[in-house]
């Protein structure tokens, strides 16, 4: 069924207090509220993007202060899985800074490497740019749990942040990803300049996804020196926690990530976050170029909060729903 626009800007404007609790309320009702998923990201191919994504600092259309790196070799990334498994994450992300995915012998290792991920036990998501549908099915065979592609925000303010492809492109890497079954991690990033509307617009068309995404990334910017986004004013903190909360009640099976930008947002924010429905985080010290906060942070503060880390859903009798309570 569809979300109409009106319900989603009801939703979101809602008084505060009231959009989290219905958000914590949808949330104990489909998850179990002590629990949090720990995922560890790992950039297997460094800068040199030629997308203009203005955020980013991979893009050769930015003078982010970055060393590029070529494709990692296969047994480098499952030692960092190794390594991000033995620090409790459940599931490994690795991201390459590509616009599209290429077949070839650079396609072939990732392969690679989402089979070896997947067989530690771990959940493999990769995040690779733009693919066919042959491609998607072949990460499909290597055992991939899911396709990082976001939104990233609106379709009416896309083209003041990114020049270079359109949210067509962005929605038919999408339809691939699902026709391959796999599940997508799709999200977006707050704090680009854009408005109020642009950001329910944003989870409009998210939460209208045929399937929904099965991971809801929040990425909060991170302003990172020489990209044109360097300056962008910082956003409200509340409106952060509206639009998790948002997603939380439109999608109330996804996993609701919090992302990039974690290091800047205080303890008692995350707390609220988690309360409006985020049970996901990324761990390690770092994101793919920028830092995250030290795992004895995110320890600290699940301990303080009596929760704790998620089982990878492999390990689940039944089905990753089955962590309804
Ligand atoms: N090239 C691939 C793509 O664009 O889909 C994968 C890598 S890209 C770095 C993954 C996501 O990271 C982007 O879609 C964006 O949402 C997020 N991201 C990148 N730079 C960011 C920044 N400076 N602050 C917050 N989020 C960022
Ligand atoms: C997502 O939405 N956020 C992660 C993950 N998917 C790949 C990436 C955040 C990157 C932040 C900027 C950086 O470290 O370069
Ligand atoms: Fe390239 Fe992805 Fe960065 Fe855009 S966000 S410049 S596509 S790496």
């Amino acid at each position: 069924m569809q979300i109409s626009l009106e319900d989603v800007k009801a939703l979101y404007e809602k008084p505060f207090m009231d959009l989290v609790y219905e958000a914590a309320s949808i949330h104990r009702e489909n998850h179990n509220p002590e629990e949090m998923q720990m995922c560890t990201l790992l950039s297997i191919k460094t800068g040199g993007c030629t997308e203009d994504c203005s955020y980013c600092s991979q893009s050769i259309h930015n003078n982010a202060d970055l060393e590029k790196e070529i494709l990692m070799k296969t047994d480098d990334v499952l030692e960092q899985a190794r390594a991000a498994k033995e620090a409790g994450s459940t599931r490994f992300c690795m991201g390459a800074a590509w616009p599209r995915v290429l077949d070839g012998k650079a396609f072939d290792r990732v392969c690679d490497m989402v089979k070896g991920v997947s067989d530690m036990g771990m959940e493999a998501c990769v995040t690779l740019g733009m693919l066919t549908e042959n491609q998607a099915m072949r990460l499909k065979e290597a055992g991939l749990t899911a396709y990082n592609h976001n939104l990233d925000t609106s379709r009416e303010f896309y083209d003041k942040i990114i020049t270079t492809r359109n949210y067509d492109d962005r929605l038919d890497t999408l339809k691939n990803v699902a026709k391959a079954g796999i599940s997508a991690c799709c999200g977006g990033i707050l704090g680009l300049g854009e408005s109020r509307e642009d950001r329910i617009s944003l989870l409009h068309t998210l939460a209208n996804l045929n399937p929904q995404p099965e991971s809801v990334p929040i990425n909060m910017l991170v302003p990172v020196k020489g990209t044109k986004l360097e300056k962008a004013p910082k956003l409200d903190i509340f409106e952060w926690i509206r639009a998790i909360a948002v997603a939380r009640i439109l999608m109330p099976k996804a996993m609701v990530r919090l992302s990039a930008g974690r290091l800047e947002i205080s303890k008692e924010a995350q707390a609220l976050a988690f309360m409006a429905g985020a049970n996901a985080i990324f761990t390690g010290e770092k994101l793919l170029t920028t830092p995250n906060p030290e795992e004895n942070f995110d320890a600290a503060l699940l301990g303080e909060l009596g929760m704790k880390p998620r089982a990878p859903y492999k390990d689940e009798p039944v089905s990753k729903k089955a962590c309804a309570a």
